[in-house]
């Protein structure tokens, strides 16, 4: 592996040394008034001077009032440059008060306040605060300490997701070997491989266990039929993919205890078993995703969509546009892209490489995971914008703001767009040869984009299209369209549906709350139900100050998330593909926050999708889910300890 820890947060490009402290207080507001933030900065070696300028990114964004006492340099969605106001006020102080900083939308938790921070001087250098957690005031009272699981019970009960029918007999008996005696589609040995790096070595044991594998397509899709009696063990798949999960599933019974006799029969509810994840507001190492691609093919998901660009940065290198990867891909002070979502003043962040990507698609394709890579157009373009310019409309006089407060972030509509949006595909089309579908996006296009556009106008008076709205359906047709050029399905977030398409795309994904995936069923789509309000994890999972996350879709709990009642929609011929989790990037600041967030509620969507319901069973799956590996745990089922390659 490349670096030391890959499973730690990168550090920045260039580690500045922290030159101070900033601290900050947050006074609820009413219902209808946002409450205020006061911000305290300590320099500890230097003393401020005419000039200064303070930097900082909040988890929401935040402006000024006139009580402040500062000038706004700066404000663009969640970052703020600031001056005092008079100019001298702090001058040769080591302190800087701002008071009366008003959220845009109510503070729900301590992360929507101030998250990075720096000071910049009138040189250009910068000095990088530490940023302390938003404290509320008045405090609120210490939250009850979470009820840990319980203990584990048989061996058979840990498996995750749950088995549609299990017998066994005797006690689990540790120290398994496996031994593979047939093995037709080759599946074995990237399953061997995914349990060696979550710890657990399926060849190390003193007792051997005969594997005799077969493809039987007489079961129905996707089952597998796994039997275990003694010293041989007999697994039948529907397919390549369900070998590969009666595999995992004889992988987590050897790590918990393999009993003398079992009989597992086994069949996904749903086909669409997914993980959405956001590479673009913050930067993972691409060693993460090789353990996300680990842990969700553990949980026997099928699907992992990999959100590659948006505002704050593109991802993935297109091959016509070398800006994309080496202007969209880093923010960072002075930086075409500034920092944002937690970004400090260092640069930070990068596009993926070729190479980085070939080895997920290796090993996904090893796991019978698919990749769902996703370009977001139209809207959801700032950083692919400031990379390559011609796809804006510079005469744009518009200001319209997207929900995430990027003013114009929409693609302009004509050739030049034509063309990027065909390289664009096409490029992540050749880096993913197999996924059957590429995302396009589509969400989130501000209400007023293109209305101001010169350009726009033109455009619409040419093919006879209003400039607004039906622009975005026009861009949406147009990547659909080199999507398909490429050999590939489309899909996109729910807002496609929205519009008439030559060729349908494959499944749209209902996101923004439960009671969205009816409205998509009943226009004839297939739909993967992703609702915010349930299956969003980067909603925190209550509304103490403390708690880390989002909460524009309330807090989402355990429950919330395993009784989401997917069997409601049989009636509609099966157009409910299934579930996907989201976990979106803004608040995560730290591998030690993803796992929180991801677990066990990601347990909780692999069951419901895998079971077809896991309504009731919120204890059940928190206690399997804790005894499974996770983003930092690489634990083995049985005994806790890490692995050595860690
Ligand atoms: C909505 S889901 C978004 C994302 C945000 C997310 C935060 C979707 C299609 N758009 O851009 O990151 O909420 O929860």
């Amino acid at each position: 592996m490349p670096t030391a820890d890959p499973l730690r947060p990168t550090p920045p490009l260039r580690p500045t040394p922290k030159g101070g402290v900033l601290r900050s207080t947050y006074r609820r507001g009413s219902e209808n008034e946002p409450g205020r933030f006061e911000i305290r900065i300590e320099l500890t070696a230097d003393r401020f001077e005419p000039g200064d300028l303070l930097g900082m990114c909040t988890g929401t964004a935040i402006r000024p009032t006139a009580a402040s006492q500062v000038k706004t340099v700066d404000a663009l969605s969640t970052r703020l440059m600031l001056r005092p106001d008079p100019p001298d006020l702090i001058h040769g102080s080591h302190h800087w008060t701002i008071p009366d900083l008003r959220p845009l939308w109510q503070a729900v938790h301590a992360n929507d306040g101030p998250v990075s921070a720096w000071i910049e001087r009138a040189d250009g250098t910068t000095i990088e605060l530490d940023v302390v957690p938003a404290e509320l005031d008045p405090p609120e009272p210490e939250p009850a300490s979470p009820v840990a699981p319980g203990s584990v019970g048989h061996a058979t009960d840990n498996l995750l997701p749950r088995p549609a029918k299990i017998t066994s007999d005797g006690p689990p008996r540790t120290g398994i070997a496996v031994h593979v005696v047939s093995d037709p589609a080759d599946r074995w040995p990237p399953v061997a491989a995914l349990a060696k790096r979550l710890g657990i070595d399926l060849a190390a044991g003193e007792t051997t266990l005969e594997l005799n594998v077969a493809i039987d397509p007489d079961l129905g899709a996707g089952a597998y039929d796994l039997s275990i009696d003694g010293s041989t063990a007999r697994l039948r798949g529907a397919s390549p993919a369900a070998v590969t999960h009666g595999m995992i599933t004889l992988a987590q019974l050897v790590a918990a205890g393999v009993p003398a006799r079992v009989h597992i029969a086994d069949t996904p509810q749903h086909g669409h078993r997914g993980l959405s994840v956001d590479l673009a507001r913050r930067w993972f190492e691409p060693e993460v995703v090789e353990r996300l691609i680990d842990l969700v093919a553990w949980r026997k998901l099928s699907h992992l969509q990999l959100h590659l660009t948006d505002d704050e940065a593109w991802r993935v290198p297109v091959d016509a546009y070398p800006a994309l990867a080496e202007v969209g891909g880093v923010r960072g002070h002075g930086l075409a892209i500034g920092p944002l979502c937690g970004s400090g003043a260092a640069p930070y962040g990068r596009a993926y490489t070729p190479a980085e990507i070939g080895r997920w698609v290796t090993r996904a394709e090893g796991l019978g995971l698919e990749l769902v890579p996703e370009i977001d157009i139209p809207g959801h373009c700032y950083a692919a914008l400031v990379a390559v310019p011609e796809l804006r409309d510079p005469d744009d006089s518009g200001q319209v703001l997207s929900v995430q407060g990027f003013p114009d972030n929409v693609l302009i509509p004509g050739p030049v767009t034509t063309q990027f949006l065909h390289e664009a595909f096409g490029s992540l089309a050749d880096l993913f040869p197999n996924s059957s579908v590429l995302h396009l996006g589509g969400d989130e296009v501000p209400l007023g984009a293109w209305t101001q556009s010169p350009r726009a106008a033109q455009y619409g008076r040419r093919h006879d299209i209003e400039p607004g709205p039906a622009i975005a359906g026009k861009l949406i047709a147009d990547a659909a369209e080199a999507i398909v050029a490429a050999g590939r399905g489309w899909v996109g977030w729910q807002e496609v549906a929205q519009f008439d398409h030559a060729v349908q795309p494959e499944y749209v994904v209902a996101w923004t709350s439960q009671s969205a995936i009816g409205p998509m069923l009943d226009r004839g789509h297939n739909v993967v139900a992703s609702p915010a309000d349930a299956y969003y994890l980067d909603m925190a999972v209550d509304n103490a100050w403390a708690t880390p996350g989002h909460s524009w879709a309330g807090s989402t709990t355990m429950t919330t998330t395993c009784d989401l009642d997917l069997t409601g929609y049989r009636s509609t011929a099966g157009r409910l593909l299934g579930g996907q989790a989201a976990i979106w990037g803004e608040h995560i600041g730290s591998l030690e926050l993803f796992d929180e967030l991801l677990f066990p509620r990601l347990d909780a969507v692999a069951e419901a999708t895998w079971t077809g319901d896991a309504s009731g069973r919120a204890d059940d799956v928190s206690r399997r889910s804790s005894a499974h590996p996770t983003v930092l745990r690489q634990a083995s089922l049985s005994t806790g300890q890490r692995s050595e390659d860690e």
